[in-house]
């Protein structure tokens, strides 16, 4: 019976593809919103020339990754090649450059786990924070924006995850659940999971792309123009996708002995990397490999209390996919 009933709703799926586009295109920044990030980029380029003509700006994170949401703050690095950088001088001297610019709530946090300068542009209204040489940050965005042009449904999967995330209150690291980063990495290997797959795996691929940063070789196939009809044998849609990405999630991962992997486009054994028990206050509980740096497990912020609310989040959004007669009302119902 549970059977038939799942699969009368699976048939059924497709009449709430228009509300999720619909969410999806409410939830897309406006040309406007972009036109203004790229006037403070160029802004801040200008004021780095000055003091640092070597240096270099990047855009990393949401902002540059094509899964950002309108109002975002924007991120930004400084790369500064130089071999004895003093973080903190350079932020300092940074700030106060920033401030004799006009800019306003500048605060240079030089004691952070990553050490960073707020600042608010007056004139665009634009929050950002300002690190230093977190070049892998600059690479896996670009990983992440490579990943999103190859098919539309990532976008579309990974702006709905993420907005049932934040409405949900299960996207805040320092309460243990997941990051934004870590909901994209989990979408991009759902598509890489079906059958035929949504997208391929490019760091699987040859090389087209290549960096080293410190003792981590990023290197991928980038040329992803080449790959816009990867896809389309797979013909599922948006509402299957989210009600299979939840159902997964919720019932089809093996939390105890798996590892979901974007770098392979698989999923690994916990055993085989090693992450079969606390150390510290890493506990993998829940294990997302970062595609570059293979040892960091995203998953890692979360705990035996904040992995029982992550799971019965995602039990609830299946349940709704499954039952609700408009899942897409239900689903962002604040938390
Ligand atoms: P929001 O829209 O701001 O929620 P975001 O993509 O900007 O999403 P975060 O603010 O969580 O995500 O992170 C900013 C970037 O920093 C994203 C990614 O390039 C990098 N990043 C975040 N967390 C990690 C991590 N644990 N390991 C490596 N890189 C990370
Ligand atoms: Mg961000």
């Amino acid at each position: 019976r549970m059977v038939k009933r799942y699969m009368a709703c699976r048939n059924d799926i497709h009449r709430h593809d228009a509300p999720f586009i619909a969410v999806y295109k409410s939830l897309i920044p406006a040309e406007e919103e972009l036109e203004k990030q790229k006037q403070l980029m160029a802004k801040l380029d200008n004021l780095v020339a000055k003091e640092w003509p070597n240096a270099k700006l990047y855009l990393y994170g949401s902002c540059a990754n094509s899964f950002g949401f309108p109002k975002s703050d924007i991120d930004v690095c400084l790369a500064i090649d130089d071999d004895d950088v003093n973080k903190s001088e350079i932020l300092l001297k940074l700030a106060d450059s920033l401030e004799s610019d006009h800019f306003q709530n500048v605060q240079a946090l030089t004691r952070a786990r990553v050490p960073i300068v707020k600042l608010m542009d007056p004139v665009t209204g634009i929050s950002c924070d300002i690190c230093i040489n977190n070049v892998l940050a600059v690479v896996n965005t670009k990983l992440l924006r490579d990943y999103s042009m190859i098919d539309g449904r990532l976008r579309q999967l990974a702006f709905i995850v993420k907005h049932w995330a934040k409405s949900r209150k299960v996207n805040e690291t320092y309460q243990g659940t997941l990051s934004s980063y870590a909901y994209v990495l989990m979408c991009i290997h759902y598509l890489q999971q079906r059958s035929p797959p949504i997208l391929p795996c490019l760091q699987e691929m040859e090389p087209t792309y290549s960096v080293q940063v410190d003792n981590i070789r990023c290197a991928y196939f980038d040329n992803v123009g080449r790959l816009s009809t990867f896809g389309s044998s797979n013909r599922e849609t948006i509402a299957e996708l989210v009600w299979g990405f939840f159902n997964y999630w919720a019932y089809g991962h093996d939390y105890a002995n798996t590892v979901v992997s974007v770098r392979t486009g698989s999923i690994l054994g916990k055993r085989e990397k090693d992450w079969t028990r606390r150390v510290g206050n890493d506990r993998h509980l829940i294990c997302i490999e970062d595609p570059f740096e293979t040892s960091h497990d995203l998953g890692r912020v979360v705990d035996k209390f904040s992995i029982r609310v992550l799971r019965e989040e995602f039990e609830r959004a299946a349940k709704i996919m499954h039952q609700d007669p408009n899942p897409c009302a239900k689903l962002f119902e604040p938390y």
